[in-house]
């Protein structure tokens, strides 16, 4: 029996019983067992949605000035800070990430909201220099209303990039969560309904994406799509809102290079580069999922890559001393191992790992053993696609020129990593990397403050940092004669 209620859509500022959608269960992925109950919308409810989100963006939205609106983000974040631990509840019952991880990430965000907040007041415009007979300035304003679509793998934070700088800019929004993992952005609601937000300034409608989503994509009443998921699915959502002409952020896969070189400090290194492939169950886009590492320390690396998967404690995401959970849904079990038998078929050699886990207490969950391959080829598929589990790609080269070319040589290029102790290799090669992050001697280094997004197939936009707010904003250029006279 579900043990938790969230039955209702958060529209307009109250909570209601979905029209053309339903409430069904949400599976806890440790035991593959319903544990809550959950609302979502069809096409009608998104459309509820949309009208309050319009009405409040002409409305008491827009009339709120902008140190106001950065006053009552401030105040968010304060309030989201005294929640914590419930929000790392709910979002690892639902998703199967490891509590310690949801305690540490969602630890972080009430600085995302401060920093969000920070920003409101200050999307200002600029003087263009003309001759005298014209004043020429420029302003920033809201794109208006903004339809977010969210993955599973980190719900809450996907809706915080988002919606921070959405709101700090002046849009109103619609969240639409994963059908898989609905609950923390229903709990997210609360908060915003909590603080004190206008009615319709935020609407969170759950449903399916083909649905849900796919209706919301399409509305003329969306001025704006930002997206977090998978890029065949930003491919389906451009060609539904071609007709529109709306805008689009997309924030999609990756399968970042982790390059080890043979001066760097290497336990660091390994360190970094296993715990990164492992973190969230290895469902997160930035991992380092392709480990490139230079000849003469290859072995070294690999045993050690052999001997860390021996020392992940995998179990059930709720308890504190559990390093890695399950994945968070059985279609993701799925992908994760049909890759071990597509790496095993395409000659890679298996050193760690590669079965799912079915002993007691894990019987009927989505656990998969922390997995290694080595010997890899750059063009194998496990070392070209993304798998989205705990799978390390690991692939020797020599030299830099070869390291370049492995790293660059995927349609992806959201993230990498190199390790290196030479300063000057270090920024030769950091400088040729084509991707939208590049960490060096450390690793997944993501903050407020620090702009993330790909390059290539891996998305458009940024998130976080000053340029959050690109996203959000149009400009407009206004020029007054001084002169009275036509020119
Ligand atoms: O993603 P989808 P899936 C990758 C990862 C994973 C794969 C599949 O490799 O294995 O994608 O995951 C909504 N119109 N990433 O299939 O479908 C959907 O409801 C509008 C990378 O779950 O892209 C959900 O809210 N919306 C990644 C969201 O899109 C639609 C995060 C993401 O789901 C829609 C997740 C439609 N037609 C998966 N179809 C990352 N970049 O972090 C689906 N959706």
């Amino acid at each position: 029996m579900p043990q938790f209620r969230f039955d209702r859509l958060f529209i307009g500022g109250a909570w209601v019983a979905p029209i053309d959608g339903g409430v069904r269960d949400s599976v806890d992925p440790a035991t593959g067992q319903p544990w809550a109950l959950v609302a979502y919308g069809g096409a009608q409810d998104v459309d509820r949605a949309v009208a309050a989100a319009r009405a409040a963006f002409e409305g008491p939205w827009r009339k709120m000035a902008p140190w106001e609106r950065a006053g009552l983000l401030r105040k968010f974040a304060e309030l989201y800070a005294t929640q914590i631990e419930a929000l790392a509840q709910v979002e690892s019952r639902d998703n199967g990430r490891a509590i310690r991880e949801s305690r540490g990430d969602i630890g972080l965000h009430p600085q995302y909201w401060h920093w969000f907040a920070s920003l409101a007041d200050k999307c200002d415009g600029r003087t263009i220099p003309m001759d005298d007979s014209v004043h020429a300035f420029t302003s920033r304003l809201p794109v208006g209303v903004v339809g977010t679509i969210t993955p599973w793998n980190v719900p809450l934070m996907a809706a915080t990039w988002k919606l921070g700088p959405a709101l700090a800019a002046g849009c109103t929004v619609v969240l639409k969560p994963a059908e898989q993992t609905p609950a923390s952005s229903l709990a997210l609601a609360a908060l915003f309904e909590r603080a004190g937000f206008p009615p319709g300034v935020v609407n969170v409608v759950p449903g399916d994406g083909p649905v849900a989503g796919a209706h919301l994509v399409a509305h003329p009443g969306v001025d704006k799509i930002a997206f977090t998921g998978e890029g065949a699915t930003a491919k389906t959502i451009l060609k539904a809102g071609a007709d529109t002409l709306k805008r689009f952020s997309f924030e999609l896969g990756g399968k970042a290079p982790h390059i080890i070189f043979a001066d760097a400090d290497i336990e660091n290194a390994v360190n970094a580069a296993t715990g990164s492939a492992w973190a969230l169950c290895g469902q997160s886009c930035a991992l380092g999922s392709r480990v490139l590492v230079e000849r003469p320390v290859y072995d070294r690396v690999v045993d050690a890559f052999r001997r860390n998967a021996g020392r992940v404690r995998v179990g059930n995401q709720m308890d504190p001393a559990t390093h890695m959970g399950p994945q968070a849904h059985a279609e993701q079990l799925a992908k994760t191992l049909s890759y071990v038998d597509i790496g095993r078929d395409e000659g890679a050699e298996l050193v760690a790992g590669g079965a799912r886990i079915e002993r007691d207490g894990l019987a009927g969950g989505y656990f998969v053993e922390p997995t290694v391959f080595a010997g890899v080829a750059p063009q194998m598929r496990i070392a070209q696609e993304e798998i989205f589990g705990p799978i390390a790609a690991i692939i020797p080269f020599d030299g830099e020129e070869e390291a370049v070319a492995i790293a660059n040589g995927t349609p992806y290029g959201l993230a990498a990593g190199l390790w290196s102790n030479d300063v000057g290799r270090a920024h030769r090669v950091a400088n040729r990397i084509h991707a939208g992050m590049v960490w060096v001697n450390t690793y997944r280094y993501i903050r407020w403050s620090t702009p993330y997004g790909g390059v290539k197939t891996s998305g458009w936009g940024r998130e976080n940092g000053v340029e959050a707010l690109d996203s959000y904003l149009e400009t407009r250029t206004t020029v007054i004669s001084t002169t009275g006279k036509f020119a």
